[in-house]
């Protein structure tokens, strides 16, 4: 398999927003409701539980997928494994397809780690639940378990991880100014609003 296709292949599959889809074919504009975010925490808003798990394992395995096949093709310890991830999370942030207004990355990014190391990525997925039942905010979750996966790859990954895991890290916290300025000014949206 050819790096440049692959690393192609994973922004376009990224680009595909499923959480807007499932939305619009529900019959519900998700970027009119709660946050106007078309994650998974946001389709929980809008549709429920159920939807916000499809979507999250949807959008998971546009990190998943092209990071597995980019290990088995190339190798792990690759720049292509490196690329496909940045690609993919960039694919679902900026689509083609959606005018580049696309998603936060989180449930991509969680499934590009899935790829790397399902034991870090159960290990962030703890460090996320627990985040997530202490305070109840899924955008504080998300960035306090990106910043996990960073420290934990500088001191037990290859290089290349901790660089993809603090590349992913930084699109994250960008894609989260908003919630951050919330979070700040103690006004971030809880699931259930
Ligand atoms: O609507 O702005 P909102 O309140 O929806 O949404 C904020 C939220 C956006 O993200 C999502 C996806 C939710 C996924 C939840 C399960 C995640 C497990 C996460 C681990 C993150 C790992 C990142 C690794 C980086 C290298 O935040």
């Amino acid at each position: 398999m050819d790096s440049i296709l692959l690393v192609l292949l994973a922004y376009l599959y990224g680009s595909v927003l499923f959480g807007e889809h499932i939305a619009k074919w529900k019959g519900v504009d998700i970027r009119s409701v709660g946050s106007g975010n078309v994650g998974a925490t946001n389709v929980a808003r809008a549709l429920g539980k159920k939807y916000a798990l499809l979507v999250f394992l949807l959008d998971m395995s546009k990190g998943l997928v092209p990071v597995w096949l980019a290990r088995f093709y190339m190798g792990i310890d690759s720049w292509t494994v490196f690329l496909v991830g940045v690609a993919s999370v960039l694919g679902h942030m900026y689509p083609i397809f959606h005018n580049w207004k696309g998603g936060k990355g989180v449930a991509t990014a969680f499934g590009v780690l899935l790829g790397i190391s399902p034991f870090l990525a159960f290990l962030t997925l703890l460090v996320w639940l627990m985040v997530f039942k202490w305070k109840g905010y899924v955008s504080l979750a998300s960035l306090t378990a990106c910043v996990f996966a960073v420290v934990f790859s500088l001191f037990f990954m290859p290089a290349k991880i901790f660089l993809l895991a603090l590349v992913i890290t930084v699109l994250i916290f960008y894609r989260h100014k908003d919630n951050i300025k919330r979070l700040m000014e103690g006004r971030e949206l809880k699931v259930g609003s």
